[in-house]
């Protein structure tokens, strides 16, 4: 395939589709729905099912033109071996990770909570990347299953802009991917951090990477 550009700031993504994976980030209801994660944290999370929509429309044309989708999840094991104590404790709210919840277990793989929302569930042949930390890097096979497959650009969508999204964009941005993220398909509970969080990446020349929307993706992937 040949190189393609979304119009983006500080100015435009250059990339080619055949190097380029789309990264949709802890879209699980634990985040996006109430009972879970998020609002164990103190949260109102119904403002981020907004994203959803959007990073649908992104998810089909990715499977459309076959870009590679990778969608991630945050959560643990069932022992928690792999939970560090302080995230447990951390907040001291009434429901922590492992306790139970309208949607099973908070945070812990193979619940309910933990599952990706119905609307972008993945398909047979989408990597899922299970990932203990914030950043999709940190103790997952995720820089290795990027590298077997020649992807040298990411296009990020998912929650919450602040943590999850930008935590991997800085991951990504220091192993040399060139990643864009898209605002209206990254969410947070706090409207200053959203603006925040996208002003930071697109700063400096684009410090940690660039700053998009999926109108424009879209106009440049279809
Ligand atoms: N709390 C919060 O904003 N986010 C997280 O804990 N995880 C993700 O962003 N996925």
């Amino acid at each position: 395939m040949s190189r393609k550009s979304i119009d983006a700031e500080p100015y435009e993504f250059e990339f080619d589709p055949a190097s380029t994976a789309l990264v949709i980030i802890d879209m699980q209801r634990d985040f996006v729905q109430p009972g879970g994660f998020g609002e164990a944290l103190g949260n109102d999370v119904t403002p981020l099912q907004a994203v959803i929509a959007p990073c649908r429309r992104m998810l089909d044309s990715a499977r459309r033109i076959g870009m590679m989708v990778i969608h991630t999840r945050e959560g643990h094991s069932p022992d928690l071996a792999d939970c560090p104590p302080s995230k447990i404790v951390r907040g001291r709210g009434d429901k922590r990770i492992g306790d139970h919840g309208p949607m099973g277990r908070i945070l812990v793989r193979g619940e309910h909570g933990h599952d990706i929302v119905p609307e972008l569930s993945p398909i047979a042949g989408e990597v899922v990347i299970d990932k203990p930390g914030k950043g999709a890097f940190h103790a997952t096979q995720l820089d290795h299953v990027l590298h077997n497959r020649g992807i040298r650009s990411l296009i990020v969508c998912g929650v919450t802009t602040e943590v999850c999204v930008n935590t991997t964009v800085r991951e990504a941005n220091d192993r040399g991917f060139d990643c864009v993220v898209l605002e209206d398909c990254v969410g947070s509970y706090f409207p200053e951090f959203q603006r925040a969080a996208l002003a930071m990446i697109k700063a400096q020349g684009g410090i940690f990477g660039w700053v998009s929307d999926s109108k424009r993706a879209l106009a440049a992937l279809d």
